[in-house]
């Protein structure tokens, strides 16, 4: 690429300019983007599928209809960043013809189970809110389409914070059983979340590029560190306890200290051998292949339209 292309581009960059998608920008950029939005896009798609799983359970009509909001919120959210990701090139079907094959991640955190009512608490709590941790800052980023994506979808994703945390006390503050399931829920979930912000900054391969680029605003542990902080008075206040024997408030560096989720799990996850990730790639290739007919019927359609105008 010419050098000096690629240095008007970064001055671009570093005076806070906006890259929009008829702009120039180096291959590295775009490819980046198109994994980056590519997977937060697959997340938010699967991440239904976990929560999906309770809408018929859920306790109350006034839960339920909350729980059903958000899911089809999680819907939107993949939608409208398919759309951003289309903006630099490539087809929503190529996206997620890439994520079934394997080719595409997706969030770590969609492979583990949610066994009980009080998992769709702690998701909301928890998963939700290391997403907004992660995706506030984005609203900075360097890509036009990104960055608007990241605005409306931080709204809902803070209803969904919110309602996870409303969720979850109402459990904290009900029968012995039913905080011991929030406990469990906390349990269960507290490491997977830490490790949505990734691995540790020593082995976060598209850090220092992403970073200059300003495709990512902060670093994986920068956020991790920030959302331990937010999390520990939130778990206090609820009487639930932080599985972890090694929090402790560092006066120094004005923030917990915290153990290290286990990064061999988060590794195994990645290479498909969570609880759950054959159960997810099965669900999701079924959708694709079960829709098939509406693809091809509108396809149909869009085609004898365009004939009809041409006549
Ligand atoms: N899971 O070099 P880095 C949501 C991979 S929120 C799986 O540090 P990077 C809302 C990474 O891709 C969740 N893979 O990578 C919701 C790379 O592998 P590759 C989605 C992970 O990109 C809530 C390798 O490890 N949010 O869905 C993970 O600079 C509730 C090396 O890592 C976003 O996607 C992981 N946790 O930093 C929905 C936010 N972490 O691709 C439903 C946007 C790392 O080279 C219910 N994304 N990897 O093969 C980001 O900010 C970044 O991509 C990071 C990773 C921070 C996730």
């Amino acid at each position: 690429e010419d050098p000096e292309k690629l240095a008007a581009f970064q001055a671009r960059i570093d005076a806070g300019e906006r890259i929009e998608p008829k702009d120039w920008m180096p291959e590295g950029y775009r490819k980046t983007l198109i994994r980056q939005i590519g997977q937060h896009a697959h997340s938010e798609i699967v991440g239904q599928l976990p929560e999906g799983n309770w809408i018929t359970r859920a306790p109350t009509l006034e839960r339920k209809a909350i729980l059903l909001a958000k899911v089809q919120d999680e819907a939107g959210h993949g939608l409208y960043l398919y759309c951003a990701a289309e903006t630099l090139g490539i087809s929503r079907d190529e996206l997620t013809e890439q994520l079934l094959s394997g080719k595409m991640k997706y969030s770590s955190i969609f492979n583990y189970p949610t066994l009980t009512w009080a998992d769709i608490g702690a998701v909301g709590w928890l998963v939700d809110g290391a997403a907004i941790m992660n995706q506030v800052p984005l609203q900075r980023t360097s890509f036009g389409p990104y960055a608007r994506a990241m605005v409306r979808i931080c709204k809902e994703e803070s209803f969904h914070q919110r309602q996870g945390y409303d969720l979850i006390r109402k459990m904290a503050e009900g029968t012995p059983e039913q905080k011991a399931m929030a406990q469990d829920a906390l349990n269960r979930f507290w490491y997977p979340s830490l490790m949505m912000f990734g691995p540790s900054d020593k082995d976060s391969v598209h850090s220092t590029q992403s970073m200059a680029w300003k495709i990512k605003i902060n670093t994986n542990d920068e956020l991790r560190q920030k959302f331990v902080d937010q999390t520990v008075p939130q778990a206090e206040f609820l009487g639930l306890t932080i599985p972890d024997e090694n929090l402790k408030w560092n006066e120094d560096k004005g923030g917990y200290d915290f153990s290290e989720p286990d990064w061999n799990e988060f590794y195994e996850v990645l290479k498909g051998n969570g609880p759950c990730n054959a159960d997810r790639m099965e669900a999701r290739t079924r959708a694709w292949r079960d829709g098939a007919w509406v693809r091809d019927g509108l396809m149909a359609h869009a085609r004898k339209q365009a004939t009809r105008r041409v006549a």
